[in-house]
């Protein structure tokens, strides 16, 4: 575990300096910079959002009803998460119900969302952190069969297969084209796994690629497409009609049994692939339980898919609400997202400007004004930054605080506070995978505890994915087809003034959208994303965030081969996208630096 600091004032920013910019298996622009001491230990570390976007502005004097199709263009990853946001902030701030198979099939969009997002993270975003595809060269085929057929019944695990995909990892390097595995560190000593257990990989690695388009399928039939599915405030936009095969743009009994067909492939998938290669791989890096964790070890999650329709208090979230603090798991605090002394952003580090800096703002009462100023001591100009000033204002992303304290948010800090809070289905395997690994609980605290539990996250979405569904097929089939509530459509109908606050646990943690509404229009709109609290600079108080926590007490075997730095970022899952949510008003360049 790392050291336990949380303020800049104790940091070492002696040592040699390395930056990263731009980390790459990413979405967004990120840049870090870490300080070493002589041991090449991580001992100061700094993470900044190097693009802005300014979303929020272009929201006001919008029609509320709209917000969630600009919103959901924050990003293409976590595609829908922000529309879902969005018109749950609406529909709070208007007092909107919507109908019960509209609060199915958004869970079921949510739900599928985890899965498929989660699965591409682990292999297409992560594995290769800890798994040496040069490497897999090397591999017995034969060998990686009988890993494969102990760990899993999955049925591709024959020698020729293996070998099969061994021959065209081979071609790719033998061309110098190594595409997707292009630009890594293949041969670093960090790489812990035998050849064989790296083909294993290598081979899942393809598989999931071309697995993780089904998943979404169920995008383009409740939400028309994939990315950015549709959305509609009062319900979904999908007609039902059960009975007439042939209806177009209509949810049919055909689809349906698409969607079922689609969840049950998905479960396998994740049961029999992504968790016996997570757990066969983590078994190999037992001692990597540094580096992770806020130095604090303070959580933070909204809670999400809501089991009873219309009702968002925190007992009826299946996804737990609540925030735990000092990695104190015996109480779970409760999370409250209209108070204002709770939830605050703030922008002495980041590049806008409020009008008194030593005092954040609540997201309703909150100001998106931009400012990009170099600090004193930044080394380089505008156009290229050799190291930048932590000591002034050195990211896009504000420093959003709960009750003051710098969070972690994100499937970690969901099964932490599920954990925490004893509910089985996430005390029960959370406790297996640290019975099988042989690991004690604060081992959860770490790279690798963000990375299971994402894993962990993603078979859990898929069964849930298969109860919704059947959820939504036993309200059809007793002739319940009403999807939308137009009640409230038309703004005569509205209250003046009304504000409103939308939640969901998005992939990478608590989203939360605050809208204030006026005449019938937007008159303020703040996003509050999971990257801002992850990727947050500094706050007035020196409390550094949650990248740059997990980042020290690190080591890095080869200084300008930064593979361990490239672990812990990537294992919070960052987007940069949706945490800055411009380019420069130009579109021109603010940054650019390569790596040492
Ligand atoms: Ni652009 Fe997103 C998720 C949201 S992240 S991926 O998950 O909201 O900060
Ligand atoms: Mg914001």
């Amino acid at each position: 575990m790392s050291s336990q600091i949380a303020n800049s004032a104790q940091l070492d920013r002696s040592g040699q300096r390395i930056v990263v910019d731009p980390v790459t298996r990413i979405e967004g622009h990120l840049r870090c910079e870490v300080n070493l001491d002589e041991n090449n230990v991580i001992r100061n570390a700094v993470s900044s959002g190097t693009m802005w976007r300014g979303l929020e502005i272009i929201l006001r004097g919008r029609d509320p009803r709209d917000a969630w199709a600009f919103t959901q263009r924050i990003c293409g990853v976590c595609t829908g998460t922000h529309a879902l946001t969005s018109v749950r902030a609406v529909e709070n701030a208007l007092g909107i119900q919507i109908p019960e198979n509209a609060h199915i099939i958004r869970n079921i969009i949510q739900l599928t969302l985890y899965a498929q997002d989660h699965l591409v993270h682990f292999y297409h975003l992560h594995a290769l952190d800890w798994v040496d595809v040069v490497s897999a060269l090397k591999a017995d085929p034969k060998g990686t069969s009988e890993i494969a057929q102990k760990i899993s019944d999955w049925p591709l695990s024959s020698p020729g297969y293996f070998r099969d995909i061994q021959d065209r990892v081979r071609r790719f390097v033998e061309s110098g084209q190594l595409g997707p595995f292009s630009n890594a560190y293949w041969g670093h000593p960090a790489y812990r796994l035998p050849p064989e257990v790296n083909l294993l990989a290598v081979a899942h690695y393809l598989e999931a690629l071309d697995f993780q388009k089904e998943i979404v399928k169920i995008h383009t039939i409740y939400g028309g497409k994939n990315p950015h599915p549709n959305w509609l405030v009062g319900g979904v936009p999908c007609a039902i009609n059960i009975h007439d095969t042939g209806a177009v743009g209509a949810v049919n009994m055909e689809r349906l049994n698409l969607v079922g067909s689609i969840i049950e492939r998905t479960i396998e998938f994740i049961d029999k692939v992504y968790l016996p290669d997570l757990m066969a791989i983590a078994s190999f890096y037992k001692d990597w339980i540094y580096g992770g964790g806020l130095s604090s070890r303070a959580v933070l999650s909204y809670g999400d898919i809501p089991d009873r329709a219309n009702d968002d208090s925190a007992e009826n979230q299946l996804l737990p609400r609540g925030a735990i603090i000092n990695g104190n798991l015996n109480e779970v605090h409760k999370v409250d997202l209209r108070n204002p002394n709770e939830i605050r952003e703030f922008v002495t580090h980041s590049w806008y400007s409020y009008t008194d800096e030593s005092k954040g703002l609540h997201p309703w009462e909150g100001v998106t004004e931009p400012n990009f100023v170099l600090g004193p001591n930044t080394r380089g100009d505008k156009t290229r930054i050799e190291a930048l000033d932590e000591g002034a204002k050195y990211s896009w992303l504000k420093a959003p605080r709960w009750r003051g304290h710098a969070m972690e948010v994100g499937p970690l800090a969901r099964w932490v506070i599920g954990y925490a809070k004893g509910i089985p289905e996430f005390k029960e395997p959370v406790d297996k995978t640290l019975t099988d690994l042989g690991l004690p609980v604060s081992a959860l605290f770490s790279a690798l505890g963000r990375t299971a539990a994402r894993g962990l996250e993603a078979s859990w979405a898929a069964h849930k994915l298969r109860a919704f569904h059947q959820r939504l097929i036993a309200n059809l089939k007793a002739g319940n087809t009403a999807t939308a509530n137009t009640d409230k459509w038309d703004p005569k109908t509205w209250p003046k003034t009304a504000k409103g606050v939308g939640t969901t646990e998005a992939p990478r943690g608590a989203l939360g959208h605050w809208v204030v509404i006026e005449n019938g229009k937007i008159a303020n709109y703040q996003a509050v994303v999971p990257t801002t609290w992850n990727g947050s600079p500094r706050d007035p108080k020196g409390n550094i965030g949650a990248f740059e926590a997990a980042l020290l007490g690190t080591p890095l075997a080869i200084p300008d081969q930064p593979l361990e730095i490239l672990r812990v970022l990537h294992s919070f899952d960052p987007c940069l996208a949706c945490s800055t949510h411009l380019m420069g008003p130009g579109g021109e360049e603010l940054i650019r630096v390569r790596v040492r």
